[in-house]
């Protein structure tokens, strides 16, 4: 448990990136190698800058123009669990998926388990299986829920779930006082997010990454509340991507929660409290209030 957030997200980053970039070269947009290589030897890999194309089942939906050409579908890309096919007008049109035409998968690694507690041979699987339920009540409850087979979960206990924010901020501090300190020119944080990213990582009283104790991590952020406000909103806006609404649904937390899932036993309970009002959505300010943050803090100019 105590080295949870430098070892697990590390893990987690390859966990996720490893199956995608197999799947699926030529459509998901890879980010710059400077989270994926260099910030894993300091702060691990941050699983929500890797990629998040996997999960979100909402892009890519029919919405590229064809070109023309003699294979409407060419060009015509459909979402997750859907494939391009051409209708009696040659019209391009996405159906879904038969499973069995999906790409045969390497190993267990590539095993995710769904939110109905079913192991699939890979997200390929998953989506195309998801998409025959579409306009059901089943196929809108059932979500990829994390990397892997499915397995036995532990309970999370009472004292474990007051660690996991713990270090979750501290590793996106970290993360983000690396990228700043690795590449002041990179384009993955605009000039706002510089700017205040260049006052935590000026700051004498920053505590340097690595392993920290339990006591020593709820003490810094005691002491030096104000240095984590921003990281905590930075994931969120790293998160709130479809659509940009100040909400996070089920598939927007899912390239944090998935590959996070069966390392670290608190991650669902640890989400499902933060959505206090139960409406599915985690809303920033229930995510920065899981986080720690006061209410008087919480900004919503400070993600863009
Ligand atoms: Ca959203
Ligand atoms: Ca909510």
């Amino acid at each position: 448990m105590r080295v949870w957030v430098f070892f697990v997200l590390c893990l987690a980053g390859k966990a996720l990136a490893a199956p995608q970039q197999e799947a699926l070269p030529e459509e998901e947009e890879v980010i710059e190698d400077v989270t994926t290589e260099s910030l894993q030897e300091t702060v691990g890999t941050n699983p929500v800058q890797v990629e998040v194309g996997e999960f979100d089942e909402t892009a890519n939906e029919e919405e590229e123009e064809e070109e023309p050409s003699d294979n409407p579908c060419l060009n015509h890309h459909c979402k997750h669990g859907k494939v391009c096919e051409v209708d009696e007008n040659n019209a391009p049109i996405c159906v879904c998926q038969d499973p069995s035409t999906c790409p045969e998968t390497m190993g267990e690694f590539e095993k995710v388990c769904g939110t109905d507690n079913k192991t699939y041979e890979s997200s390929c699987h998953f989506f195309a299986t998801k998409c025959t339920l579409e306009g059901t009540k089943k196929g809108h409850k059932l979500h990829l829920d994390y990397i892997g087979p499915c397995k036995y979960i532990a309970p999370c206990l009472d004292n474990e779930i007051s660690e996991f924010p713990l270090r979750m901020r501290d590793w996106l501090k970290n993360v983000l006082v690396s990228l700043f300190q690795r590449d002041q020119d990179n384009n993955l944080l605009n000039e706002k997010q510089k700017m205040r990213v260049k006052k935590i990582h000026e700051n004498e009283k920053r505590l340097e990454a690595g392993e920290h104790s339990v006591e020593l991590l709820a003490r810094d952020f005691e002491k030096n509340y104000k240095m984590y406000i921003f990281p905590v909103h930075w994931q969120f806006g790293q998160l709130d991507q479809h659509p940009i609404d100040g909400y996070l649904s089920h598939t927007e937390l899912s390239p944090l929660r998935a590959p996070l899932i069966p390392m670290e036993h608190c991650t669902t309970r640890f989400f499902e409290e933060c959505d206090t009002d139960s409406d599915n959505y985690i809303a920033l300010e229930e995510w920065a209030k899981c986080f720690g943050i006061k209410d008087e803090d919480v900004d919503k100019n400070m993600i863009v």
